[in-house]
């Protein structure tokens, strides 16, 4: 058994890029440790550095194999990598990815990429903060360059892959409906759009969709620092990945030239905000309504009482209860 060591103490092990300490302080945030919040706090204020990127799409369109190939290049540029995959289905905790096993282990032998996966479930006080808690972990332990992986489906994860500093979108061919992205509602979150698996013969068409789609200018508004890319590319064959990478680092200098940056942290700040508000509320009143509820429910059953007017009475008695106890 290794000993309990306080989150507080962990803040200098992570600052020192200790993989060790790196693992556990997330996985006490992940856990919504109470006493991990002043490490948290500690870690959010060190923290700001990294170039984050969000990688999402619908699912199967080859983000896990676009995210180990970027990995890789990112590496031979000098970076250090950190990964957090968002997804139930992660093939990075089995090692294999297009039974590619080799190479990913590699990756994941590689002391300068920390690889963290996320089930969707299970993370107290939310996905979005687990994620985001992870991803200044990894900042504070000198990882320049932070991927984040999420599947372009259900609101949370994409609230996720727009929390970061450059968002991916990625489209694939052969998955049917070339239109799912625009249903997902992650079209338009893109500052660069991928056409994964361009090995294929028929990536050509669905790049071709896309960029049509795209010129119809719906989604083309308001970005004038920045004209989105649409670009395809193979993480099979490793076709077009240099652009892919000059995009990203393009994306990062317009952000950084310009208040196209600024804009987007200070969404990103006002999104954290939010969310981390939301979940203490929904804690307190969780704690506060546990022993009021019953009654309520009670009159509600027999019909004494309406739906609205009861969870008004709910909701304002158990606020009431949850001031009181904290005068
Ligand atoms: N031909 C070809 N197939 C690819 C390529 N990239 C991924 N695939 C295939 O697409 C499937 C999904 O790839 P992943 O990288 O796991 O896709 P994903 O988007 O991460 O999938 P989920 O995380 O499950 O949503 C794999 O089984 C591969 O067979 C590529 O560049 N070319
Ligand atoms: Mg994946």
């Amino acid at each position: 058994m290794t000993r309990y060591v306080a989150s507080a103490e962990l803040v200098p092990r992570v600052a020192a890029g200790e993989t060790a300490a790196i693992a556990r302080l997330m996985s006490r945030a992940e856990a919504g440790a109470e006493e991990a919040r002043e490490a948290l706090a500690d870690i959010y204020r060190r923290a700001g550095r990294a170039h984050v990127i969000g990688i999402t799409g619908v699912p199967g369109s080859g983000k896990s194999t676009l995210v180990a190939r970027l990995a890789r290049m990112l590496r031979e540029e000098g970076s250090k990598v950190g990964i957090v995959a968002v997804d139930p289905s992660s093939p990075y905790s089995g090692g294999a990815i297009l039974g590619d096993r080799i190479r990913m282990t590699e990756l994941a032998l590689d002391p300068g990429v920390f690889i963290r996966s996320m089930a969707t479930r299970g993370a107290m006080g939310g996905m979005a903060r687990a994620v985001l808690d992870a991803v200044d972990i990894l900042d504070v332990a000198g990882f320049t360059t932070i991927l984040i992986e999420t599947v372009g489906v259900g609101q949370d994860e994409v609230e996720i892959a727009k929390a970061s500093d450059t968002t991916l979108v990625v489209s694939a061919p052969g998955l049917g409906d070339e239109v799912q992205a625009i249903k997902a509602g992650i079209l338009e979150i893109a500052d660069i759009h991928i056409v994964s698996k361009s090995d294929r013969s028929d990536a050509n068409r669905t790049l071709v969709d896309l960029k049509q789609m795209l010129a119809l200018g719906v989604h083309a508004s308001a970005k004038t620092e920045w004209a989105i890319p649409v670009l395809g590319c193979s993480g099979l064959s490793g076709e077009g990945f240099d652009e892919v990478v000059q995009a990203v680092r393009r994306h990062r200098e317009a952000s950084l030239a310009s208040d196209l940056g600024l804009r987007r942290r200070s969404r990103i700040a006002q999104f954290r905000l939010q969310k981390t508000a939301e979940n203490l509320l929904a804690q307190r009143f969780a704690r506060a309504s546990a022993s009021l509820a019953p009654a309520l429910a009670a009159r509600l059953l027999d019909r004494r009482a309406d739906p609205y007017s009861l969870a008004v009475e709910l909701v304002t008695t158990a606020l009431r209860e949850d001031a009181d106890e904290r005068v």
